[in-house]
C-alpha cells in the first residue's frame, strides 16, 4: 500500500528560536504547508533530555508556537501541537528502543556533541533522543521530513528502524492488509531551506544554537531591531573585502556565512549576492546585512510578542491542533499494536 504524502517537523521548546531555525527549517515548513498535508510539533518531550525548569518550559513552548505562527504557519491549514499531548509519541519510542540497536545510537554526532566528555552524567533520554524523533515522524507514517542539515544523521537513523521494523514484523504486516509488507514508509529528509547550516555570528566553524552560551552568536526572532543591528555589527569577520565570486569564499568561513545569510533574506542565489555586495568592506556590507536581517524578522519578532500577551488563544491552538494528530495517529498505533502482538480490543 503506497503511502500518502505526509510532511512531519519539529523543534524543541529550549529557548527563542534564532535565524538558523527559521532559514534552514521554517521557511521550508510554510513552503510545504501551501501543497501538502503538514504536521508541526513543539518537541518537548525532546527538550527535557537535558534539565528544563517546568516555568521556563511553559513559557518556552508558548513561545516557539508563538514563532511557527508568526513566522507564517497558518493552525487552520496544518496541524501544530506540543508532542507531551500526543501519547503515541512516547509509546512508539519505546517500541523503536527496542528495534533500533546500540551500534546505532553510538554513531550519533549530536549525542556527542551534547553529552560532551562527562557522557556518563548525560540522561537516558539524550541518548536514545532518535528513536523519539524516528517515533515523532512514523506514528503518522509520515514521508518528508523538512530539516536543517545537522538533522540528516537522524533522518537516516528513523529510514534504518522503519526499515528494520518492516523487515522483523513483515508476516503480521501483510496479514494487516500491508500487501508490499511495509507498515512504515521510509521518511525523506528535505534540506533545501534557503540557510541549511546558519554559523554562529561569533564562530563561522561552529553551528548557530539556542543552547550557545553566548547570545551574540545567534539573532534570536524576539530581537527587537537595535539588538539585531549591534549583533551584526559585532558578528566576526577577516580583514579582507568580500569577493566578486563564490570561489573567493573559500577558507573564509565567516565571510561565507554572513553573504550566506544574506543571500537567504534577500531570496538570491549566493552568486548574486556577491554580484551586489563583492568588493564591499565587512563595514558596509553589515549595514546592507542588518537592514535586510531587520526588515525580515523584525515584523516576526513583534508578532510573537503580541501573540504571547494572549496565552490562552495559543493555549487553545495547541489544544486543537493536539486532537487533529490524535485522530490520525491513534488508528496508525492501533494497528501496529497488533502487528507487534498486544492483545487488545479488536475493530
Ligand atoms: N544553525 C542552523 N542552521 C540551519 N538549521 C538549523 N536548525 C537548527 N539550527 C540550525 C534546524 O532547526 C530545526 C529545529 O531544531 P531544534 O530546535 O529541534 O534543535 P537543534 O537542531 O538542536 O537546534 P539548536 O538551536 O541547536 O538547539 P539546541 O541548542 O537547544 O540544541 C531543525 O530542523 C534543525 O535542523
Amino acid at each position: 500500500m503506497a503511502h500518502k504524502e505526509r510532511v512531519f517537523s519539529g523543534m524543541q521548546p529550549t529557548g527563542s528560536l534564532h535565524l538558523g531555525n527559521y532559514l534552514g527549517a521554517m521557511l521550508q515548513w510554510i513552503e510545504w504547508q501551501k501543497t501538502r498535508e503538514c504536521i508541526y510539533c513543539v518537541v518537548d518531550l525532546h527538550a527535557i533530555t537535558v534539565w528544563q525548569d517546568p516555568a521556563e518550559l511553559r513559557k518556552s513552548t508558548r513561545l516557539v508556537a508563538a514563532s511557527y505562527i508568526a513566522s507564517g504557519l497558518d493552525p487552520k491549514k496544518s496541524i501544530l501541537f506540543n508532542q507531551s499531548q500526543v501519547t503515541a509519541h512516547a509509546e512508539l519510542a519505546w517500541i523503536f528502543n527496542c528495534v533500533a540497536r546500540l551500534g546505532w545510537l553510538n554513531r550519533m554526532t549530536q549525542f556527542k556533541e551534547k553529552a560532551g566528555k562527562d557522557r556518563e552524567k548525560a540522561s537516558v533520554g539524550l541518548y536514545a533522543y532518535p528513536n523519539l524523533m524516528a517515533a515523532d515522524i512514523l506514528a503518522y507514517q509520515a514521508t518528508h521530513v523538512p530539516v536543517g542539515e545537522d538533522q540528516k544523521q537522524h533522518i537516516e537513523l528513523a529510514r534504518d528502524i522503519a526499515q528494520k521494523f518492516n523487515n522483523d514484523f513483515r508476516e503480521s504486516i501483510v496479514a494487516a492488509g500491508y500487501e508490499d509488507g511495509n507498515f512504515f514508509p521510509l521518511p525523506e529528509p528535505v534540506i533545501t531551506g534557503p540557510g541549511t547550516r546558519v554559523m554562529s555570528l561569533r564562530d563561522g566553524k561552529k553551528k548557530m544554537s539556542k543552547s550557545d552560551p553566548s547570545d551574540l552568536s545567534r539573532i534570536n526572532l524576539t530581537d527587537n531591531a537595535e539588538t539585531i543591528a549591534r549583533k551584526i555589527k559585532k558578528a566576526k569577520t577577516d580583514p579582507e573585502p568580500l569577493p566578486s565570486e563564490e570561489a573567493g569564499l573559500k577558507d573564509r568561513p565567516e565571510a561565507q556565512n554572513l553573504v550566506g545569510i544574506y543571500a537567504a533574506l534577500e531570496g538570491i542565489s549566493v552568486g548574486d549576492a556577491l554580484k551586489d555586495v563583492g568588493g564591499l568592506q565587512f563595514s558596509e556590507f553589515k549595514t546592507r546585512l542588518g537592514d535586510a536581517s531587520v526588515s525580515k524578522l523584525e515584523p516576526v519578532g513583534a508578532e510573537i510578542r503580541r501573540m504571547m500577551d494572549a496565552p490562552d488563544e495559543l493555549d487553545r491552538i495547541l489544544i486543537d491542533g493536539a486532537e487533529r494528530a490524535r485522530a490520525i495517529a491513534d488508528p496508525i498505533m492501533k494497528q501496529l499494536r497488533d502487528i507487534v502482538g498486544f492483545v487488545g480490543p479488536k475493530g
